[in-house]
């Protein structure tokens, strides 16, 4: 019988120690200590035993119960803590673990400075305008004054869209200028009008630090009765005043555009040198010592525009403007090659 109890133990032991259930583990408690099971089969043979071996194999069959009570105990709780573990593993979610840190971008500076313009003529009245870059060479050049045997053609350098032609208003081409946006919005909403049109241009040109091919443009127009140049005068100054948050004069020289009668150039005072020409005993290299930035073309709304856009001439007047706001975010942030502004390198952009 003692043989029979060893066996047992070590055999139990054994297979204790390979299930991997609790399952598994309750069926092996059953076969060897249930009440049908194979420690009880084997004391049933007890009471045959002289009282001397009884004794022995009592105590013996005791210690093989406890041990193997201790080692299913045992067994047991380190299978459950697994399964808690795996189950853990599967579902639990801890909300307070911090979460993975996405990178945020920001505004492009370009779209920052659009914004900031909208906005400062919003205030003074101005509604935005959008138009299309796809445009006709009617609405970019022949209703702006230009036709097709102009020399003023050749101002603008220009993509050509291939095999496009709409049949009404000739050839498709990338708009060189916001300008088709006046006769667009004459058009739609005739006089008086007062609108700004921020967008994208293309031209084909050479690029280097100050020229691209594609880059933003705000167009301005106002229409009204009695409107003069004085008035483009007062919003330049208030406009220009507002974006760099300080008193900014502006001055006019002769220009030439075919779209406008008589055509102008405006400048406005170096706010590096305060309009001096000199900074710190030394010229003023932003403005080459004029004291002066070259800013955008402007001008009274040619008869042939106005006439074009449906409006007579003859009751309305207004003027328009012109700037590159790709070029007035270079100057506002110091910027020396255009083409910063457009290759998306992100150690250039994470500074604005
Ligand atoms: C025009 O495009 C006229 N449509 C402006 C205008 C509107 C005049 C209304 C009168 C009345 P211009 O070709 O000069 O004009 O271009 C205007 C501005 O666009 C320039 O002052 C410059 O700032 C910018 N610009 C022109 N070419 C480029 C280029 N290749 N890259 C970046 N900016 C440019």
């Amino acid at each position: 019988m003692e043989t029979q109890l060893k066996n047992l133990q070590s055999e139990a032991l054994s297979a204790i120690e390979k299930t991997k259930t609790p399952e598994d583990l309750k069926s092996l408690e059953v076969k060897y200590l249930g009440r049908k099971g194979e420690l009880t089969q084997i004391l049933r043979g007890l009471k045959d035993l002289p009282p001397e071996e009884k004794k022995k194999a009592g105590q013996l069959s005791n210690s093989v119960k406890k041990t193997l009570e201790d080692v299913l105990e045992t067994k047991k709780a380190k299978l459950e803590t697994a399964e808690i573990e795996k189950a853990l593993k599967k579902d639990f979610f801890d909300t307070t673990i911090p979460g993975d840190a996405r990178p945020l971008g920001h505004i492009h500076p370009l779209t920052q400075i659009q914004e900031e313009v909208e906005r400062i003529f919003n205030q003074m009245g101005f509604g935005i305008m959008d138009g299309p870059e796809v445009e006709s060479e009617y609405y970019n050049f022949e209703s702006l004054n230009i036709p097709s045997d102009h020399p003023a053609r050749d101002m603008q350098d220009t993509f050509f869209i291939k095999d496009k032609d709409d049949g009404k208003h000739g050839k498709m081409v990338l708009r060189t200028h916001t300008s088709p946006v006046q006769i667009r919005t004459m058009e739609k909403y005739g006089a008086p009008l007062r609108i700004i049109v921020p967008g994208r241009v293309f031209r084909y040109e050479a690029t280097d630090a100050g020229h691209d091919t594609t880059f933003y443009q705000v167009e301005g127009l106002l229409i009204e009765k009695d409107i003069s140049l004085s008035h483009l005068k007062g919003v330049m100054a208030e406009f220009l005043s507002r974006l760099f948050g300080k008193p900014v004069k502006v001055r006019f020289r002769p220009g030439y555009f075919p779209f406008v009668e008589p055509g102008l150039e405006l400048d406005f005072s170096c706010l590096i040198c305060d309009n001096t020409g000199q900074r710190e005993g030394e010229d003023c290299k932003v403005c080459k010592k004029t004291g002066w930035i070259e800013f955008m073309g402007a001008g009274m709304v040619h008869e042939n525009v106005l006439k074009a856009g449906g409006i007579d001439p003859k009751k309305y007047q207004g003027w328009a403007f012109g700037f590159g706001l790709t070029r007035l975010v270079m100057m506002r942030y110091a910027i020396d090659d255009i083409r910063l502004l457009t290759n998306s390198d992100l150690r250039f952009l994470k500074q604005f």
